[in-house]
């Protein structure tokens, strides 16, 4: 087997700037331990999300400059709209500055309160999104998928036995849409199988419900089911995406992760009627529904990405990067989250510093760590994101797993720069005892990874 190479080579570079440890330490402690808080500038190696991170190709920076900026009834939007009908084979393309927008819009149009929105594992952002409707966010992802260290193919499947019996329970009407997010992010980047995308789609035809996708990495889900189910391994990517999404009445993208740009998202559905309403609030809330909150050129952008990011030369490289750095931390004997996901590798930073109670919250003292250690940002995925102040005791409350999120950009990083993320990651097990836990000096009341401080304890 030969190394799996990047398939492209690099015609634009971006200068990283080095900085010593002396120097990261001050950093460090200027930002409260808090990595949010760094200039991009003092980062050597940004792992802290895949989100409008890319690398775009030449295509995208050339089709950029053909953007049409024309308020209304501009040419790349069209030329998307012909896209997303071709990869997606949805009627309407409702186009947003990014996903969370999506979401707002749908949900407000869907969704009303006291209903139920079921998901595999809900994002941050959707969850928020369906809260504000005053409406209840499920979590109906299978019992594989709750635990790190199992080794399951798809362990973002729904659990179907639940979604019938919630159903039953609750009542059809109680539930305006199911959806499925894909990738599941919050359960560490792991993909939902054909198989259980065409058991929660006839749950949905029987009942009547619309079921939509979350679809920011829809193409990293369609390569793992190429690699992983029977009777895909002779489809292309595009094959099995455009299969994935005839399962489906139409779907929310952030353009951000699979979409290889660095702004954009979108809704494209079929349904005539939803697809008015959302245009109507579009106006008011983005834009007219031929740019909507883009330029021209954003939606130029997108419109190659989309096909791009189906490039099976492209998808073998993204999946085999992923598993490069997941495969090599098992081997130095730091526990991630198994399978490897699609687009980032989860350390179980709980198990890893068990010298750490989750009140001294490992996860942001780990980061701090890789930070002060190699500059590598990361970003939580535990007590510090999800757990919550007891007002009563003052003790936290801690979250159920306390994960280090290394989301990979992509097209943006080297094989080398892999192998000094792992050379940090190892050096740091040596001396993992050293590492100190940390306390808030200071939380806001909701979203408080953002913006929380502390201090070492
Ligand atoms: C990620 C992000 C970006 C992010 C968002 C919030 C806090 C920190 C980082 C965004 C997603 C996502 C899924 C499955 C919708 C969105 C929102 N992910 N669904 O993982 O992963 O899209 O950012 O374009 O609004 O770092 P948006």
């Amino acid at each position: 087997m030969k190394t799996i190479i990047e398939p492209f080579r690099i015609k634009c570079v971006e200068p990283i700037r080095m900085t010593t440890r002396e120097d990261r330490s001050a950093f460090l402690e200027e930002s409260h331990f808090n990595l949010f808080n760094l200039r991009s500038d003092h980062v050597l190696i940004d792992l802290l999300t895949d989100s409008g991170t890319a690398a775009m190709s030449q295509e995208q920076w050339a089709a950029m400059m053909l953007g049409d900026e024309s308020y209304a009834g501009g040419r790349s939007f069209y030329e998307l709209e012909e896209r997303v009908a071709a990869i997606f084979g949805y009627k309407h393309l409702i186009p947003t500055h990014q996903g969370r927008a999506a979401e707002h819009i749908m949900f407000s149009i869907a969704v009303e309160p006291g209903m139920l929105v079921p998901n595999n594992n809900h994002f941050d952002t959707t969850r928020a999104n369906i809260e504000f409707q005053k409406a209840e966010a499920l979590d109906l992802v299978i019992d594989q998928g709750k635990v790190p260290s199992l080794d399951h193919p798809f362990k973002g499947d729904m659990n179907v036995l639940k979604l019938q019996a919630l159903i039953r329970e609750k009542g059809r009407e109680k539930i305006p849409l199911v959806l499925l997010t894909i990738t599941n992010n919050a359960a560490g980047g792991q993909p939902v199988s054909m198989a259980n995308i065409k058991a929660v789609y006839r749950v949905c035809r029987e009942h009547g419900i619309p079921l939509f996708f979350d679809a920011c990495r829809f193409a990293e889900n369609a390569y793992f089911i190429k690699l992983r189910e029977d009777g895909y391994q002779d489809k292309t990517p595009a094959e099995i995406a455009r299969e994935m999404f005839s399962y489906a009445d139409g779907c929310t993208m952030s353009a951000k992760k699979d979409g290889l740009v660095n702004i954009g998202g979108f809704i494209a559905l079929d349904d005539d009627e939803w697809a008015q309403k959302a245009r109507n609030l579009l106006i008011m809330t983005e834009g007219f529904p031929t740019y909507g909150g883009l330029a021209g050129r954003d939606l130029a952008a997108i419109a190659r990405g989309i096909e791009e990011v189906l490039d099976e030369d492209y998808l073998r490289y993204r999946i085999a990067s992923t598993r490069y750095l997941g495969d090599h931390l098992e081997e130095i004997g730091v526990p991630t989250v198994r399978p490897p996901g699609g687009h980032a590798i989860f350390i179980d930073a709980r198990a890893f510093l068990d010298h750490l109670s989750p009140e001294h919250l490992p996860a942001q003292a780990l980061m701090c760590a890789l930070y002060e250690e190699g500059g590598i940002r990361s970003a939580e995925i535990g007590t510090v994101t999800f757990g919550r102040k007891d007002h009563v005791t003052g003790h936290e409350i801690p979250a159920d797993m306390d994960l280090v999120r290394l989301a990979i950009p992509r097209r943006v990083y080297t094989q080398s720069h892999m192998d000094y993320v792992l050379e940090v990651i190892a050096s740091l097990t040596g001396r993992k005892r050293d590492i100190r836990g940390l306390a808030f000096t200071y939380q806001p009341k909701s979203l408080r990874n953002f913006t929380a401080r502390f201090k070492r304890v």
